[in-house]
């Protein structure tokens, strides 16, 4: 099973066992896999590439001198085990839990033993400090789950391959092969959506692959999605179209709130046309089960959770919500929410030390780590430790955030390779490849549109002198709380201690045969390929909702307040240009870019800009311009293209490996600039999430 993206598609591997201990020398799909049926992307075949890479750290390394100077060396395990145990340990000690950051980043959710012993590690130390790549992606999603169903990841998934109508906002599973959305062939299943002569229709900034296979593509304004939805709502209200479930509270109270968006404020704030937003909401609500589904094109931005508000409001009033080709809730083999392997989540227990930024669920917004370790006084962050992200690239402001992270008395990272962030690390520990661990999906079984189990055994023994990444977190468990003056209660440390004894694959199987799951380990071992467990079931609701009283209350209060907020939401302005991000198919967030498989060929990071604009600013195609936002500056080529929206310019993200330079194994021609040079870690959404969309800039 590929890990490099939430589709998990299911792969066949020809080996040649006779190179360096084994060597990929094929890869395919597999067709006997009851989820992905075959499909793969171009990055699947990167897999075996990984393993091979001669970039890929094997073993830890220390970093030697500073700055240009710098350069790393390999130690042994334990060296560099006791290291970081030593400083992280005295980090605490001395300056108090929450003078010790944490940030883990997007493959810790697709690692088995991340979320079976990193989680933990990280939960060990009491800091404030908690960061992750959520909150510069689906936090307003998490929110949004845990107040209206009572758990952040109770999260319905759009029943695709039943639906008559798919309502997309701010998504590019053309691209992306779908997030929050389990959905390997993506194109294969459209097909057959089209072929049941149901239809999809998307709003986008940008004509992206996905609206061009559409029935419908309408621009919408960057960050004015919420227009476009509350006013979806009152015609589905105003024109009576709506048959809610009898589990729901406050809809009046809904109908009250949208009562004044009406689809003519919404063209003027968004540009889709008032006429337009009439019809989808009919046909929406005429179909013979819809489902709206809005993904990071509408969590980052300053609206995101009113938005994911407002998508999970159309679904629940039209009466799709936990109906067949409406969305549905998953029931996977190991159950994580109902057996509370993941918690429901909480909101504002604390806020961060400067900004007073509140937590949900026990993560601080990752936009405030920079102002969290560059402002002194009591609680300061003096040490990092990361796992598998790179903030410096993927989080708002990376060029303040690069130099304060070099400011810190020490940084640990985790990570299978040095990238413009660990580059700063004095430690990095690389754990083992996909391809040298059992695997195990405990994380997008539960968001898959359909119900599967597959366990993946290793494909490669461990190299000789190796760690897994569960290895080198129990490890770090272990040397941290022994080095501590001060320890847990040695009940909750005897406890703590054995379970990070137990091997992930041990805990699945333990997990398999406990509770009420319909497979085993045994069986899944005797079936590489997985196991079907059948289509998403209607009807579990109000059963499956976590809240108190099993019944959804339609209008949490940090989502009715902010509709005031939208009513003061300043339009832009003529002239204004609205930067957004976008996703190759060929990029994997901001790694794999030393690959030549998947970066031959034209480069694809220019700016991309409407010729209008272009016009307007006596810019040609193929210029090199300066885009300015109020945070810094990148230059970089552009583009002209007739698909972004006049107003609007795109920049894909991930990209900006110059200021580490050849050094990382990137070619200068495929280095790009970094979109979050130019994001504002000042913009977020209530939810605290990055609104990484829609960010003003002058481009000259
Ligand atoms: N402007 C803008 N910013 C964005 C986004 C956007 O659309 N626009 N997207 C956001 C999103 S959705 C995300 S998820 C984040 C991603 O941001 P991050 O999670 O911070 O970064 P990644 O680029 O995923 O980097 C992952 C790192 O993990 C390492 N790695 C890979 N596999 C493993 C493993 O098994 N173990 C360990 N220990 N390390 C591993 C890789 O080498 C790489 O260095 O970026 C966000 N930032
Ligand atoms: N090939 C590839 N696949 C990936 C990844 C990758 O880096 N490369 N990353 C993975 C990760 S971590 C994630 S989270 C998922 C994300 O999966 P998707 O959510 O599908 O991500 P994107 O392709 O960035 O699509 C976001 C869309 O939102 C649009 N958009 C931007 N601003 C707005 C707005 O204000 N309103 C609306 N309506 N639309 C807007 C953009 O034009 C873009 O088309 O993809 C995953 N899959
Ligand atoms: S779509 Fe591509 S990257 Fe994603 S799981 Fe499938 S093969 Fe891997
Ligand atoms: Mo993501």
């Amino acid at each position: 099973m590929c890990n490099l993206c939430e589709a998990t598609c299911g792969l066949l591997l020809t080996i040649d066992p006779t190179v360096d201990g084994g060597r990929v020398t094929g890869v395919r799909g597999n067709p006997a896999d009851p989820l992905s049926r075959g499909h793969i992307c171009p990055k699947g075949v990167a897999l075996g590439d990984i393993h091979a890479d001669p970039d890929r750290l094997r073993r830890p390394v220390r970093r030697v001198g500073d700055g240009a100077d710098a350069r790393f060396e390999e130690i042994g395990w334990d060296e560099a085990l006791d290291l970081v145990a030593d400083r992280l340990a005295a980090t605490v000690d001395d300056h108090g839990e929450d003078a010790l950051a944490i940030y883990l980043g997007n493959p810790n959710v697709h690692s088995l033993g991340a979320m079976t012993h990193g989680v933990a590690l990280a939960q060990s130390f009491r800091t404030r400090n908690k960061f992750s790549a959520t909150s510069v992606d689906q936090l307003p999603h998490q929110v949004i789950g845990y107040l209206l169903y009572g758990h952040q990841l109770l999260l319905p998934v759009p029943d695709i391959d039943r639906t008559s109508y798919f309502l997309v906002l701010g998504a590019n599973p053309m691209a992306s092969n779908g997030s929050l959305m389990t959905v390997p062939d993506f194109p294969g299943r459209l097909r057959e959506l089209h072929a049941r002569g149901g239809r999809m229709v998307v709003l986008d900034p940008r004509r992206t692959e996905t609206a061009k296979v559409a029935d419908e593509h309408h621009f919408v304004r960057p960050g004015t999605d919420a227009w476009v939805l509350l006013a979806l709502l009152h015609v589905l209200f105003a024109e009576g179209r709506t048959h809610p479930p009898s589990y729901v509270d406050g809809l009046a109270a809904v109908e009250e709130l949208v009562a004044g968006f009406t689809p003519e404020l919404a063209e003027q704030a968004s540009g889709v046309p008032a006429d337009e937003i009439r019809r989808i909401a009919r046909d929406f609500a005429a179909a013979d089960g819809a489902a709206a589904y809005g993904r990071i094109g509408v969590s980052t931005q300053e609206f995101g959770t009113l938005c994911q508000w407002a998508v999970q409001m159309i679904n629940l009033v039209t009466g799709n919500l936990d109906r067949e080709g409406g969305v549905l809730l998953t029931t996977p083999a190991i159950d994580a929410i109902g057996r509370g392997l993941i918690g429901r989540g909480h909101h504002d227990r604390y806020r961060s030390r400067v900004r007073q930024a509140p937590e949900f669920g026990g993560e601080l917004p990752v936009s405030v780590l920079r102002e969290e370790i560059e402002t002194p006084g009591d609680g300061q962050v003096r040490a990092l430790l990361t796992v598998a992200g790179n903030p410096v690239l993927s989080t708002p402001d990376g060029v303040a955030l690069d130099r304060a992270i070099r400011g810190l008395d020490f940084y640990a990272a985790i990570d299978l390779y040095i990238n413009e962030t660990t580059r700063h690390a004095d430690v990095i520990l690389p754990p083992t490849s996909l391809l040298e661990r059992d695997h195990y999906d405990l994380v997008f079984h539960l968001l898959a549109v359909r119900n599967t189990a597959r366990f993946t055994p290793a494909v490669f023994p461990k190299g000789r002198d190796q760690r897994h990444d569960w290895e080198i977190f129990r490890d770090l468990y272990l040397r941290v709380t022994r080095r501590r003056r001060r320890k847990p209660p040695l009940k909750r440390r005897i406890t703590a201690a054995a379970r990070m004894r137990l091997s992930p694959t041990f805990l699945i199987g333990t997990l398999l045969r406990t509770g009420r799951s319909q497979t085993t380990l045994t069986e899944l071992r005797r079936h590489p390929e997985g196991v079907d467990l059948g289509p998403l079931r209607p009807g579990q609701l109000p059963d499956r909702l976590r809240t108190r009283d099993h019944r959804i209350d339609a209008v949490p209060a940090l989502v009715t307040d902010d509709i005031a907020r939208l009513r003061e939401q300043a339009l832009p302005r003529d002239g204004e240009l609205l930067l957004i991000g976008r996703r190759h198919q060929r990029d994997c967030n901001s790694w794999m870019h030393n690959t030549d498989r998947l970066t031959r060929g034209k480069a694809r990071h220019q700016l991309l800009m409407h010729p209008a604009d272009l016009d307007a600013r006596g810019l040609a195609d193929g210029a090199v311009v300066t885009v300015r936002s109020r945070v810094g500056e990148v230059t970089v080529e552009v583009a002209a293209t007739e698909d972004v929206m006049p107003g609007v310019v795109s920049l894909p993200h991930g990209y900006g490996h110059g200021r580490a330079g050849a050094r990382l194994g990137i070619a200068a021609g495929v280095a790009g600039v970094s979109i979050n040079d130019l994001t504002d870690p000042e913009r977020l959404d209530v939810s605290g999430n990055a609104a990484l969309s829609g960010v003003p800039v002058t481009v000259s």
